[in-house]
């Protein structure tokens, strides 16, 4: 068959793309959020701060299409934890396009030597093994909270998901199962946030 664009490997084409939401809160936009806030990190506008908390966003009449692709711009403040079972951990992330979860994984922000590391399971699900920061698009931010003034506290991930979906409306869950029992102040001992979130409708062949 003849594919006119698509790659000699592929089995599958892409026949049409379109962004359907692109929201990187500069705007203070929280339509179709079922409950959001926003507050400032590092001089950008920026949904969150959350712990021990979903957010839900909900799009309406999308066009025709049989494929959907989300990216997410996920921050993490402070001190994630990864993988460990103890007093401090595991401290999860996951999302969930209309009700199938998509990503389940654990972030760390902690030390990483040849003796004593902290792992996270992204960018796979838990449980896997990946030093601290892997596949991060930015480390060098300073922490929201308990290490306000401290760069490489805050870690910048884009997660992108693509599921097949041909309804006309999408839910979009995000949240966190975060471990901390040894902090006075576990919100400020660990939190997330998202600085953009964008969605593209596709149609595959
Ligand atoms: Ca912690
Ligand atoms: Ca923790």
């Amino acid at each position: 068959m003849f594919c006119a664009g698509c790659c000699f490997s592929c089995e599958t084409s892409l026949l049409e793309e379109v962004k359907v939401y692109d929201n990187d809160f500069s705007q203070a936009d929280l339509l179709y959020f079922e409950s959001g806030r926003l507050f400032d990190f590092n001089g950008d506008t920026v949904l969150g701060y959350f712990h021990n908390e979903e957010i839900v966003l909900n799009l309406p009449d999308l066009p025709e299409h049989n494929t959907i692709k989300v990216t997410i711009d996920l921050l993490l403040h402070d001190s994630w934890d990864g993988n460990p079972d103890n007093v401090g951990g595991p401290d999860f992330w996951y999302m969930q396009l209309n009700g199938q979860e998509v990503m389940r994984t654990t972030f760390s922000n902690s030390p990483c030597e040849s003796t004593y590391c902290l792992y996270q399971s992204f960018p796979d699900n838990y449980p896997r093994f990946y030093e601290p920061k892997t596949a991060a698009v930015s480390s060098d931010l300073p922490g929201r909270c308990q290490y306000q003034n401290s760069i490489g506290w805050t870690s910048r991930y884009q997660i992108t998901k693509i599921i097949n979906h041909s309804e006309n409306q999408l839910e979009i869950i995000c949240g966190d199962e975060l471990k901390q029992e040894n902090a006075t102040d576990p919100v400020c001992d660990e939190s997330w946030s998202i600085a953009r979130i964008q969605v593209s409708t596709m149609i595959l062949n």
